[in-house]
């Protein structure tokens, strides 16, 4: 028996850029999902989960693609790694986790990558890097091809790439061998922390009529009218073309795509200097694109970030897919003053209470460990 965990993650920025060939910079959190994970002597696969109940089904079932629902994110796996030519046995699973479902911190990535290293374990791959890599790969494409959820390969790499103090960089030009390195990211040191705010809105990615795949549409039908692969190799004065070529709507799509990626870029450029003050401007700008130009928020959203900025933090904005779910804040963890812990969560709280929302849900956190072996 072999027990991972895998953790959730933020985009500090660099939101709906995976999909389009563009950059971002999450981090692995400390909510995570831990699997319990067994061979069996058949080729039965038990799953049980703390929130979700339990499934079985055969490896065949799993390889013909029947499985759907939430047991699908783990058959997905499985048949993923059997594609890549894997052997995997029957398995006992057993699933906990500590990240939200639907609150746009990587439920189900952290499932698939907890399942994913369990798996590596017990057939003795090592947990090396280039293993990271192509997991991360192999989760991405359970997710796509499986559940059918057409995310990018953002989630799963800061899953298995994420570190304490880091985050993880990602380039996605090439979006068959996207290109990752770590980044210090040193909150702790620098007095700092991010505030996730749970809004309690929920999304859900796997539904192919929904507003993710709806602004993944529009940013590729974009990228054909100008003739580009991808947002990637568009300019600013390519963006102001497309109206005529395209309509109002792919042009402020395409609009965010491309400075979200200068934005990752003068983040990176913020870290390094630790201008903290840029790098709050830059999520407050970020955020602003996504509400204006690619329109992924929701009012909860928009107020949480809001309130975020009146009670001082340094900067604020939605992360993960959108329409619903969590944002971020940057926050001083000293004791009182404009810009603390306290005082943005007070704000966020009293904003909410005032607007009649329920109560939203606070977690402190700083970048945490990648998925790793507990025993
Ligand atoms: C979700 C997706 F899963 C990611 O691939 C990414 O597109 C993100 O939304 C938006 O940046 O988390």
């Amino acid at each position: 028996m072999v027990t991972t965990r895998a953790p959730g993650r933020v985009n500090l920025i660099g939101e709906h850029t995976d999909y389009n060939g563009g950059l971002c910079l999450p981090f692995a959190i400390p909510l995570a999902t831990t699997a319990a994970v067994s061979t069996r002597p058949d080729d039965l696969v038990v799953v049980t989960s703390d929130g979700a109940g339990r499934w079985q089904g055969t490896l065949e079932e799993i390889s013909s693609r029947a499985v759907t629902g939430w047991p699908a994110y783990v058959a997905g796996v499985i048949w993923s790694l059997q594609e890549s030519g894997w052997a995997v046995p029957g398995l006992d699973i057993t699933l906990e986790s500590t990240v939200p479902l639907g609150a746009g911190l990587s439920s189900s990535a952290a499932l698939e990558c907890a399942v994913g290293v369990a798996i590596a374990t017990l057939l003795d791959r090592p947990l090396d890097d280039p293993l990271r890599r192509f997991l991360a790969e192999a989760c991405r494409r359970a997710e796509a091809d499986y559940v059918r959820a057409p995310t990018g390969g953002l989630d799963q790499l800061a899953s298995l790439l994420g570190a304490e103090e880091h985050a993880v960089l990602v380039d996605f030009e090439d979006p068959a061998a996207p290109r990752a390195e770590r980044v210090p990211l040193p909150l702790c040191t620098a007095g700092l922390a991010i505030l996730i705010t749970d809004t309690g809105v929920r999304h859900e990615l796997a539904d192919g009529d929904g507003g993710y795949a709806q602004r993944r549409a529009e940013c590729e039908a974009a990228a054909a009218a100008l003739g580009v692969p991808s947002l990637r190799g568009a300019s600013l004065d390519d963006v102001e073309r497309l109206p005529e070529v395209a309509g109002l709507a792919h042009r402020a799509r395409a609009r965010h795509v491309v400075t979200e990626n200068a934005r990752v870029e003068e983040s990176v450029d913020a870290l390094a200097d630790a201008d903290w003050a840029a790098l709050g401007s830059l999520m407050a700008a970020s955020h602003a694109s996504l509400r204006h130009d690619f329109q992924v928020t929701v009012p909860e959203v928009d107020l949480a970030v809001d309130a975020a900025h009146e009670g001082g933090a340094l900067g604020a904005r939605m992360t993960g897919g959108g329409f619903g779910g969590c944002t971020i804040a940057l926050v001083s963890t000293a004791e009182g003053g404009a810009g603390g812990v306290a005082k943005v969560r007070d704000s966020i709280d009293s904003a909410f209470a005032a607007a009649g929302h329920p109560r939203p849900t606070h977690h402190l956190v700083h970048p945490a460990a990648g998925a790793h072996t507990l025993t």
